[in-house]
């Protein structure tokens, strides 16, 4: 096996041998690698031909498939890459597919820039998916994923103009992903209304309840309903947090609060839970003994030997296993990395930009100096503590904006007011970027400068694929000075870092005090 997509790839070049660090084992990363080759092949099929509902629902399940912590199971992977071959043989049998290996053995510069676009996809089709399970869809979004497919597939030499076209493509995909995320927008909030200021306890009420993971609104929806009047509480996990300042999803009364922190504490935070937990999507860790019979999968995810919830989306294993395991016989405190015992979700931009006229004159009379945006995803690399440190040290007359599950570094600190709005304010999950981007649009328009004119830093962490597909959106939109950490993906070779560096001005994390210092001057 070969693997180096995500942020803890082994020794920070590659997952080779058995298995990879996340617990994906070598036959499962080949079966991936066979499912991408199988998607290459339909998308040649395709090859500027309008696809049926049936080929983009595939390419969207199989970018998707391959995203880490989501899909452990050879055999369905197996089973779905029959399928997407079967629908290539169906259009043209004549398309080919293509090696993977070809790409992993290439010049590093073309292994790098594919990377990017390959990677930056996956993440792509999982907000596609999401909004596809909510009746949204944009053509030209689906389009562009046979596209960029077929120039994977492309032979590559290390010329100029190759470097060039394939860096545009790299862009290309940060352009096509905005529209992505702007469509899972659009989707979530027709569905499920404008969130609002929300804040979610940490406790864990008496009796039965389930725990809902990833990011798959849809499906927690279906649980909600399915749920209402069985004596059964609702608690989101990692990603699912930001559910709670939906109106529509908020109006349950047992979508109670927050079970635990970010995914990578999930085998101690699940040790012995009385409760099952229902993984939408990732992030999903190698199970253990003492709660292995209570992890449910639906939609994308999948691992041996786990219940699997079909498309049918009977959830009704689950509910006979809350009842079963009975939940905790007294109310059960919980509490965030930092002690604390609630946390705020919410600020989504239809909410914030409410407060923009607020905002814009607090920051002219010297209120607010300064904007940072601490997003991404959370992991287990010791250097992720920076980002605790960092918003712990940002002084007082500063705000912050946090996305996806990197914020539960923070997101229990209590850091104060700025005339009447906290100093964290969460946007949502990884997707919300785009409200981020809402939000420094119209501040940039109200202060009649660019977005990197305003005073405002993004301080981003990473780790897996969707993460890759943001930061492509924020470089075609232009934004320098994003910082990244905690460390540079193993994928971006000297001279594309090089581009990065000097074209964006993309900087890997140091230290909070140095890089505070730098940024406020
Ligand atoms: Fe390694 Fe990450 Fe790939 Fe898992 S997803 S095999 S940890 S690079
Ligand atoms: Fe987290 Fe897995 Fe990325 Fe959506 S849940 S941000 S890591």
């Amino acid at each position: 096996m070969f693997c180096f997509q995500c942020q803890q790839t082994a020794h920070n070049t590659g997952c080779e041998g058995n298995a990879g660090v996340c617990g994906k084992k070598c036959g499962t990363a080949n079966a991936q690698d066979a499912l991408t080759n199988a998607l290459i092949g339909l998308a040649r099929a395709v090859n500027k031909k309008t696809p049926s509902e049936q080929s983009d629902r595939l390419v969207l399940k199989g970018l998707f498939t391959t995203i880490t912590n989501v899909n452990f199971h050879e055999d369905n992977v197996r089973k779905l890459t029959q399928e997407i071959q079967a629908e290539r043989n169906a259009i043209d049998a004549s398309a080919e597919e293509y090696d993977i290996r070809n790409i992993w053995e290439n010049h590093e510069d073309i292994r790098s820039l594919k990377s990017l676009i390959l990677f930056g996809l996956r993440g792509m089709a999982a907000y596609a998916y999401h909004a596809l399970a909510l009746g949204y869809t944009d053509r030209d979004v689906l389009n562009y994923f046979y596209e960029a497919l077929a120039v994977l597939g492309e032979p590559s030499d290390t010329s100029k103009e190759n470097f060039e076209r394939l860096l545009s493509y790299v862009l290309k995909t940060g352009e096509v992903n905005y529209r992505c995320m702007e469509l899972l927008d659009k989707a979530n909030t027709e569905s499920y209304g404008t969130p609002v200021p929300t804040e979610v306890p940490l406790t864990i009420e008496k009796g039965p309840f389930i725990v809902v993971s990833g990011h798959d609104l849809h499906d927690l929806k279906l649980l909600l309903e399915q749920t209402n009047d069985t004596g059964i509480n609702i608690y989101t996990h990692s990603e699912m947090l930001p559910a709670h300042g939906y109106p529509e999803l908020k109006k349950y009364p047992h979508l109670k609060g927050n079970f635990g922190t970010a995914w990578q504490n999930q085998q101690f935070e699940f040790h012995n839970i009385p409760a099952p937990i229902l993984f939408t999507t990732n992030c999903l860790m190698p199970v253990r003994q003492s709660y292995c019979d209570r992890v449910f999968t639906t939609s994308i995810v999948s691992y041996p030997e786990l219940i699997h919830i079909g498309e049918e989306k009977d959830f009704t294993p689950v509910i006979e296993k809350a009842l079963e395991c009975g939940g905790y016989g007294k109310d059960h405190p919980m509490y965030g990395v930092n002690g604390g015992n609630t946390v705020m979700t919410g600020f989504a931009h239809g909410t914030v930009l409410k407060e923009a006229g607020r905002i814009i004159n607090l920051v002219k009379n010297g209120k607010i100096r300064h904007f940072f945006l601490i997003g991404g995803c959370d992991g287990a690399a010791p250097g992720r503590n920076y980002y605790t440190e960092f918003a712990k040290k940002t002084p007082s007359d500063t705000l912050i904006l946090t996305l996806a599950c990197g914020k539960y570094r923070i997101n229990d600190l209590h850091l104060g007011e700025i005339d009447g709005l906290p100093r964290i304010m969460d946007m949502g999950q990884c997707n919300d970027a785009y409200s981020a981007i809402q939000v420094a649009l119209a501040l940039a328009d109200a202060f009649h400068c660019s977005v990197n004119e305003l005073p405002l830093t993004l301080v981003l962490s990473w780790y897996e694929q969707k993460a890759v597909c943001i930061l492509l959106t924020l470089l075609y939109l232009g934004i320098r000075n994003i910082l990244l950490g905690p460390t540079l993906p193993a994928f971006v070779s000297p001279n594309v870092l090089e581009v990065l560096k000097e074209t964006y001005q993309l900087t890997p994390i140091s230290t909070p005090e140095a890089d505070l210092k730098r940024i406020l001057g």
